[in-house]
This record gives C-alpha cells, structure tokens and sequence, in this order.
C-alpha cells in the first residue's frame, strides 16, 4: 500500500519534472535561462517546476487588450519598409498580389504553398488590438486574417519543430527582414497573418498582402509582406542567428514583450 502510494508520487514528480523541462524548451526565449545553472536547480523541485510551468503558461497565453471601433487610430501609421519595390513585388501587386504564395518549408510533416485566397476562404479572426514601436508610437488597428494555428495544422507541424520564422520580401539596408517566434505564440489565439486593416485589403505601407500579428509582443515582431514560414528546431543557421532583423542588427531582445 505504502509502496504503491510511494511509486505514485514518484511518477508525479518525474512527470512534473519532465513537463518543466518541456515547457523550458517550448520557451525558446529560456534558452540562456535553461542553461543556467541555478534555473535548472530550481527545475529539480518538482513542486517548484509545477509553479513555474503554470506561472509562465499563463503569462505566455494571456489574451492582449481588444479595442472596439471608436478607439480606432485615424490613421495606421507605416514604419520601417513601406514598398519593398523590387520587381517580383511589383508586379505580384499590379494583379492585386493573386499570385501571391505564402511558402510553408522545414519542419513539417506536409510543407505546402497556400495562395492568398486560399487563405482567405479559411475561418477569420478579426481583432482590434494596440500596436507598440520602441521608436515611441503606438496606434489601434483592427486586423483579420487567418489564425497561424490553423495552417500549421494543416502542414503537420512537425514534433522537432521549435521556432517559426518569417521570411519577407524586402530588404533593409541590403539584408532581407525576418522574424521569429516560438511556439507558444505560433498558437495563440491572437497570433493571424492578417489580410486587412480596419476592413480594407492590407496597404502596402502595412505589409500587403500578408503580414503577421503576434499581439503579446512590440512591433518588430509583426512581420510585413511575409512570404515564407520555416518550421525550425533552432535559430541558429538563420539571418545572424539572433532570431530577427533588429535582434541581429541592432541587438533588440528576441522576445519582446509588451
Ligand atoms: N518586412 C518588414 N516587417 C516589418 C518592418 C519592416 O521594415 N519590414 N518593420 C517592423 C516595425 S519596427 C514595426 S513598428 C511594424 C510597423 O508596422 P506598420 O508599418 O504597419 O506600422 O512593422 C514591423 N515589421
Ligand atoms: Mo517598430
């Protein structure tokens, strides 16, 4: 009786163990945390490890603040690339972007292109959220499009896959724009690659045809004119390896929190 009861907690505390040390993985921002000696101390307690799964869980899948329509900014104010202006985007443009493929590559079971209609034929979300630039502004836009849970079911995100990068089709200063995100924000609710602002196709200025919304994070995050999503497993091989455009060029932090 005692010997089961012992072999019961046992199993709870391993189990409890392990799923801390999967979460420090699902939190890829914790890469330096895990490596850190007295952070996986802490994991060791398992009662601890429970606190810190359920505390940085609900932390990371909390909703941010909706809006309604009278706090609408006037105006969506562009930053950062306003036309890529290459000849590709262009003329995918001039046809109203119809031939337009967002590229899922890397780490999935069924990589697939997915046309803008495509995407546009499958469930919505529409929001209308706050959106914060460390240059110092910030603007209520309202966004819909298509929640990026729904597509990497559909390509079978595959179980090794940690990171989603965004590839995009312009460049600044000479070197393409990226992004990432783990995957905790990949399937959150609010995380859409967005089509329209406040009703209307996406202007160039703000990313058209296709730019993603990851509303827990400042706006360097939200990739514009996003061509390719690439499951990963690490960061490393990427850009400079630092997850992003502005994390590479100017040392911004990879998870931005806002
Ligand atoms: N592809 C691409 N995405 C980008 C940028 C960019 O220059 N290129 N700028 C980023 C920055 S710093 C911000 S604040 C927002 C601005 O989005 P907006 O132009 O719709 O205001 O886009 C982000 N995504
Ligand atoms: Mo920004």
């Amino acid at each position: 009786m005692i010997e089961a009861k012992k072999a019961s907690l046992i199993g709870r505390r391993t189990l409890l163990t392990s799923g801390a040390v999967g979460l420090a993985g699902l939190l890829s921002g914790c890469d330096a945390l895990s490596r850190n000696q007295s952070f996986q101390n802490i994991l060791r307690s398992a009662e601890d490890a429970n606190f810190l799964v359920h505390r940085a869980l609900g932390d990371r899948m909390k909703l941010a603040s909706e809006y309604s329509i009278a706090d609408l900014s006037p105006k969506f104010r562009p930053n950062g690339t306003r036309d890529p202006g290459t000849p590709d985007y262009r003329s995918s443009a001039a046809q109203g972007f119809s031939d337009w493929q967002l590229r899922l590559t890397g780490l999935f079971a069924r990589p697939q292109n997915f046309s803008l209609s495509a995407l546009q034929s499958m469930p919505q979300r529409t929001q209308i959220t706050r959106h914060d630039c460390v240059e110092g502004w910030s603007a209520i836009g309202q966004w819909t499009g298509v929640p990026l849970k729904i597509l990497l079911d559909l390509a079978q995100l595959h179980r090794s896959a940690r990171f989603l990068v965004f590839h995009c089709a312009d460049r600044l200063g000479g070197r393409p724009y990226y992004e990432s995100i783990d995957l905790l924000d990949a399937f959150h609710p609010q995380t859409i690659l967005a089509h329209q602002l406040n009703g209307e196709a996406l202007p160039i200025e703000n990313g058209a045809p296709l730019r993603l919304r990851v509303e827990r994070q400042l706006g360097y995050k939200h990739a514009k004119y996003v061509t390719g999503i690439e499951a990963v497993a690490t960061l490393v091989n990427i850009g400079d390896g630092k997850g992003g455009y502005w994390e590479d060029v100017a040392n911004y932090e990879w998870y931005a929190g806002v």
